[in-house]
């Protein structure tokens, strides 16, 4: 059969991981009109009776401002260089720049095969297209290029079919019922993440971590979870937990319901806001929250 690594490399934001989410069919990877999203290296797995395919979300590509984004530049780096393939998103509504073309150039230097998913198609103006696919050819790249939408699944399929040729053939990796390398406790702490993510606005949300302290079910099925919301700043916490707590109990409230989800039961979720000055440039504190620089 066909299997192998595909990496998902490319800048914040661009539509990764909710294109492997999508290529997956199941959430592996959250989500949010904001950077810095994703910090992980995340797999994505993907099975069929006649391959597997394991993708790679990444950080993505940054300009690294502290500590915690250094890492997720290097955990990008590091990713990119251990895969049978190489997808390079660009969000086509954002429009590409000379910057892309050089970053592009980059990774292709890799010695990787690699292939271009130009996405978010559903929202930009048709005619965009084939004058962006022009400037592709104009670059002299020689790369295949997939104009898709994550969000409308258009051309997924298409993508999907050929990323499966490019496969090597190979023993799959993974049992056919895995989907993600990452447990249920860190998906309970993404998702309490990513509704912050999509509720705050400027640093707070960058200044997170989740830590998830309980996590049991009980003899009636019901999911005890209980979990420390860590931001940066005495003045972050306030803002966090809102008048009279509205706010906490708002975010709280839809994590609660996505945990639900993803779980099949019911949750019962305890929140607590924690303050931890600059844990993004304290090695010790990013360590305890589970952000280590990859082995290898
Ligand atoms: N309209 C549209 N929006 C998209 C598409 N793909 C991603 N997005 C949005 O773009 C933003 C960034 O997506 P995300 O997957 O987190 O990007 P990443 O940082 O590259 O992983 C989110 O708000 C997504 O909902 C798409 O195909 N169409
Ligand atoms: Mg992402």
């Amino acid at each position: 059969m066909k299997s192998g690594y595909v990496a998902v490399i490319g800048r914040a934001n661009a539509g990764k991981s909710t294109l492997i989410n999508v290529m997956v069919g199941e959430k592996v990877s959250i989500v949010s009109p904001k950077p810095q999203t994703t910090r992980d290296r995340i797999l994505g797995v993907l099975t069929e009776d006649e391959y597997q395919i394991v993708f790679v979300d990444t950080p993505g590509i940054y300009k690294a401002r502290n500590a915690l984004t250094d890492m997720m530049m290097r955990t990008t780096e590091t990713s990119a260089k251990s895969v049978d393939y190489i997808l390079y998103v660009v969000d086509g509504h954002d429009g590409i720049d000379e910057e892309e073309f050089t970053l592009i150039e980059k990774y292709k230097a890799l010695g990787i095969p690699m292939a271009i998913a130009y996405t978010k198609i559903d929202i930009m103006p048709k005619e965009n297209i084939p004058l962006d696919m022009a400037k592709f050819a104009d670059a002299g790249l020689d790369l295949d290029v997939f104009p898709v939408s994550a969000r409308k699944g258009k051309n997924v399929r298409e993508l999907k079919a050929f990323l499966v040729e490019q496969m090597p053939e190979g023993e799959r990796v993974f049992e056919d019922d895995i989907v993600s390398d990452k447990s249920e406790r860190f998906m309970l702490a993404e998702i309490m993440r990513e509704k912050i993510l999509l509720k705050f606005d400027k640093e707070i949300p960058h200044g997170i971590a989740i830590v998830v302290h309980t996590f049991n079910r009980n003899e009636n099925g019901v999911y005890e979870v209980s979990l420390d919301i860590v931001c940066e700043r005495a003045n972050h916490k306030a803002i966090l937990i809102g008048k009279q707590g509205k706010a906490i109990k708002e975010v709280s409230s839809f994590a609660r319901q996505d945990m639900e989800k993803f779980l099949q039961a019911k949750v019962f979720l305890t929140t607590y806001v924690k303050v931890k000055e600059d844990w993004r440039d304290r090695p010790s504190l990013m360590k305890e929250y589970g952000y280590e620089d990859l082995k290898g």
